[in-house]
């Protein structure tokens, strides 16, 4: 029997009119029955949230609200197992990962942001005035209010905590609407918050779709203050027009055409791997993953020969399997997109060096949505391969003379998300990743991440920092209050 998953509403669980099937990606096998919220249950959780606010939970302290984030991060620990198997159960991804990654850090998430807020200190400013006296400039830091956070499935929990982590610790109230391939974790998290000791209200959930269900519901709602999304730019673009008429804030992080520029210096040994983990992690579904990689001409051919080697050493299987180091794609349709960006490589004069394909699985596994790690070379930098996002397992390789073309090839793109440059050569290293036109820019790394460095993108990549204080920008609404102190007893 599969498992009923339902909307977390004012601290209890409700039913919604619809429901939707969940299906894994592994073998194709219904995971959850799905309630679907409708308008009256985003209505529910939004005026759940605002009345949340506007009682007890309004006048938390810094202090109380540092207690129950560590609290949180305390209880899934407490439950990791349970997460890691919700989370596994709806994406595929290796069990090795998810819990390295994933779950581990759902709950560092949460510490962090017990930290930066009670680290926080107060923006003052001394004005000297006109008479000769002063004003004391101060600013207090309020939550925005209700914050509908929309969080793609390619790291469910991870993305979803990275959001909801500081804004329950700037005291908002949030509306979470995971994606409808990745339900199970969020409503996990639901039992969790109430463990916690998190306020009915503080924390709801609705599930469902974007456009004509419970995303576009939320996002036009007349009573959120704020959105924070994760996910393509073209949902993120439609979610600005959704808020423009009330004018809400948004933070967004968005899709990647991320570049890799390895020069003839670089550690070969230490970058092949690196490439290797920024571009197959999370069979490619992750905004930072690597899908063009500039290589100077001289090391051109090893690197290519190296790097095929490593992606035909992948091993697709059950998340269970110790032996796994590849799970699906998300979904049928998901692959449906890859596969037609594989085809299309080809028609745009690509070889392939590594993959290309669907690779064998044994009958039980025939459903899934498995695709092999693939590389092309031969691609023109203006192809729709090279400047579209296709998040999968794939990368191009294209070879260059400069340091000047390395840095204007990685920047002839829509997107700017992040950059990672490999090389021996530190100048180097720190003057390519400055003019990177990138949100985040890695030397000699990828993906090492400090939770308090602002996280996020320009371009087509996103609008707005998260991380540490950046977060709290975001996720609080100053007032500034102004004091006059007359100069001198004659005024
Ligand atoms: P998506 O944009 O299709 O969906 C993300 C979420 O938005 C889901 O919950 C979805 O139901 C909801 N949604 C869709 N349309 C909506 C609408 N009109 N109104 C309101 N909500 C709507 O993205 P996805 O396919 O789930 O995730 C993959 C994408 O996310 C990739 O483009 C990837 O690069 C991006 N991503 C970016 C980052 C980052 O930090 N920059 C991180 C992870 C994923
Ligand atoms: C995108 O798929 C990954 C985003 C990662 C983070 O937001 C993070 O905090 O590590």
């Amino acid at each position: 029997m599969t498992r009923v998953l339902r909307n977390y509403v004012g601290g209890e669980f409700v039913d919604g009119a619809s429901s939707f099937e969940k299906i894994s990606p592994v073998d194709g096998g219904a995971v959850a029955t799905v309630h679907e919220a409708d308008a009256v249950v985003v209505d529910a959780a939004v005026a759940a949230a605002r009345a949340a606010l506007n009682g007890p939970w309004g006048r938390s302290t810094v202090a109380q609200r540092a207690a129950l984030l560590r609290r949180i991060a305390g209880r899934i620990e407490e439950r990791f197992e349970d997460l890691l198997a919700a989370e596994v159960a709806d994406t595929g991804k290796p069990i090795a990962q998810a819990r390295k990654l994933d779950i581990a850090r759902a709950a560092q998430n949460f510490r962090s942001f017990a930290d930066t807020i009670a680290a926080e200190g107060l923006d003052s400013y001394l004005t000297d005035t006109a008479d000769g006296g002063r004003a004391l400039n101060y600013a207090v830091g309020k939550p925005l209010g209700v914050v509908a956070v929309i969080v793609p499935w390619n790291l469910p929990l991870l993305l979803l905590t990275w959001k909801v982590a500081p804004a329950i610790g700037c005291g908002n109230a949030v509306v979470v609407k995971p994606s409808e391939e990745t339900p199970s974790s969020a409503t996990l998290l639901a039992e969790i918050m109430a463990e916690a000791g998190v306020p009915d209200g503080v924390y709801n959930v609705v599930h469902g779709f974007g456009t004509g269900s419970a995303g576009e519901l939320l996002t036009t709602h007349h009573d959120i203050d704020g959105v924070t999304f994760t996910g393509e730019s073209r949902t993120g673009s439609s979610i600005m027009k959704a808020v423009a008429p009330w004018v809400r804030p948004v933070s967004f992080e968005l899709g990647g055409k991320n570049a890799a520029l390895v020069f003839d210096d670089a550690d070969l040994d230490r970058t092949v791997e690196g490439l290797g983990r920024s571009i197959f992690t999370n069979t490619g579904q992750v905004c930072l993953c690597t899908e063009r990689v500039y290589v100077q001409r001289g090391v051109f051919d090893e690197v290519v020969a190296r790097l095929a080697k490593l992606a035909a050493e992948f091993r697709p299987g059950l998340p269970d399997d110790p032996l796994t180091t590849m799970g699906p794609l998300i979904s049928q349709a998901h692959r449906a997109k890859v596969l037609s960006y594989l085809s299309l490589a080809t028609r745009q004069g690509a070889e392939c060096v590594a993959g290309g394909g669907i690779p064998d699985m044994p009958s039980a596994l025939s459903e899934g949505a498995w695709i092999e790690p693939t590389l092309w070379t031969g691609l023109d930098n203006a192809t729709a391969v090279m400047r579209e996002e296709i998040f999968g397992p794939v990368a191009g390789l294209v070879p260059f003379d400069t340091e000047q073309e390395a840095i204007r090839l990685a920047n002839d793109t829509k997107y700017g998300l992040a950059a990672a440059v490999w090389t021996r050569d530190l100048d180097r290293g720190h003057r390519v990743a400055q003019r990177m036109n990138v949100g985040m820019a890695w030397v000699n790394a990828w993906y090492l991440r400090d939770l308090r460095s602002p996280f996020g993108g320009v371009g087509l990549s996103g609008v707005g920092r998260e991380g540490g204080r950046h977060s709290m920008r975001f996720y609080t609404s100053p007032t500034n209050v102004c004091v006059r102190i007359a100069g001198g007893g004659d005024d």
